[in-house]
């Protein structure tokens, strides 16, 4: 184990460090929660990147400052307070830069947000709310200045590319499971041509990127801790150049599953219609004033595509002998595979019924 004061000491941090203790849930980076002594200091989250993941740690770490600098501006020009708690800011390097090497592993350090927490669920009435937030997150970043953001991971949500991945992994069939799951693999290889509508849109200049998070799990949305307000979006590092379906789509796939991304309880799982109906309201409200209509139309399909992509992905890391997510038990790729290929099921029996909601919606506009 890294000594974690010592890596501390490389940062720009105000008071001095009390304790250091894990804390999240994510599966990529190692997080921790930094207290200070002193009681006026702020207490921090250091995170230790992984960076066979996210190989350009300073391109990561610029496209982080840029949202954030764009998301404190939009704040400010609204006339918000507290906007301390309202998005992350980044604490530098003593030698200036936005991250730490030790010569094995980057570290980078944030403010940890006080008096905040986050959710693993969401009551309809509170995806209303997470919607409004994430239309809202892409909305500020729509007329970013400058160039365009890079892709912290080249072809992130590209599922032609991941069904690329899913067939080497088939085809090289490394840890030996391919026989036991080969009834999922020609389930998904079906749907296949259907899964990259988007980025057929896209080339033939109908489907716009926009910049997206990537990863709108709903627990990397802080809330105050005591009037559960929202705060902020957290966890940037997919932040780039993307579909609006990603985010959606990642929405539906976590907050509007019954269940856990990894239920073993097959009969739990399936989409809530009352969070898909509450988080596109929120969403599209706060989303309106970029959103194009192939955007809203192709929302369903948003939700769709990305618990079929994740299924995909748990599925190859599966194949590949689990070397890409952090696993729990032997089994957890494959029961994580299950799950979210139960939910892609659910999705696609109410996917009539989420177009008859879009298309009221766009009625009534
Ligand atoms: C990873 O690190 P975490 O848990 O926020 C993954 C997402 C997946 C998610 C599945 C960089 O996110 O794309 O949807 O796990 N992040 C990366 O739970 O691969
Ligand atoms: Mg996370």
């Amino acid at each position: 184990m890294k000594d974690l004061n010592e890596i501390v000491s490389h940062f720009n941090i105000e008071g001095t460090v009390k304790e250091i203790s894990p804390l999240g849930a994510g599966l990529i980076n190692d997080t921790y929660k930094v207290l200070t002594n002193e009681k006026e200091t702020d207490d921090y989250v250091l995170q230790r990147i992984n960076h066979i993941i996210f190989q350009d740690v300073e391109l990561m770490q610029n496209n982080i400052q840029r949202v954030t600098d764009q998301i404190r501006k939009k704040l400010k020009e609204r006339g918000e307070t507290d906007i301390k708690r309202k998005t992350l800011t980044i604490i530098p390097a003593k030698d200036g830069k936005l991250y730490y090497f030790d010569g094995s592993s980057y570290w980078r350090i944030t403010i940890l947000i006080k008096n905040s927490k986050s959710y693993e669920a969401v009551t309809p009435e509170f995806s209303y709310y997470t919607g409004k937030a994430f239309g809202d997150f892409q909305n500020m970043l729509v007329d970013i200045p400058g160039k365009p953001l890079g892709a912290t991971i080249p072809n992130f949500h590209n599922m032609e590319f991941r069904l690329e991945q899913f067939k080497d992994a088939i085809k090289d069939n490394k840890a030996g499971r391919l026989e036991k799951v080969q009834w999922i693999v020609d389930e998904l290889m079906n749907r296949a041509d259907e899964m990259c509508k988007a980025e057929r849109l896209n080339r033939e200049g109908k489907l716009p990127k926009r910049i997206t998070h990537c990863d709108t799990k709903v627990n990397n949305m802080l809330f105050d801790a005591t009037t559960d307000d929202f705060l902020c979006v957290i966890d940037l590092d997919t932040t780039m150049p993307g579909y609006v379906l990603s985010d959606f789509g990642d929405f539906m796939r976590t907050a509007g599953n019954t269940a856990a991304e990894d239920e073993t309880d097959l009969t739990k799982i399936s989409l809530n219609m009352d969070i898909f109906k509450s988080f596109t309201k929120g969403y599209v409200e706060s989303a309106k004033p970029f959103l194009e209509r192939i955007e809203i139309e192709n929302l369903p399909y948003g939700a769709k595509l990305l618990t079929y992509m994740q299924t995909v992905r748990f599925l190859t890391d599966y194949l590949n002998g689990d070397v890409y997510y952090k696993i729990k038990s032997a089994e957890h790729n494959w029961e994580r595979t299950l799950a979210q290929f139960t939910l892609l099921k659910s999705i696609e029996e109410k996917e009539p019924q989420m177009m008859e909601f879009i298309d009221q919606m766009l009625a009534s506009n």
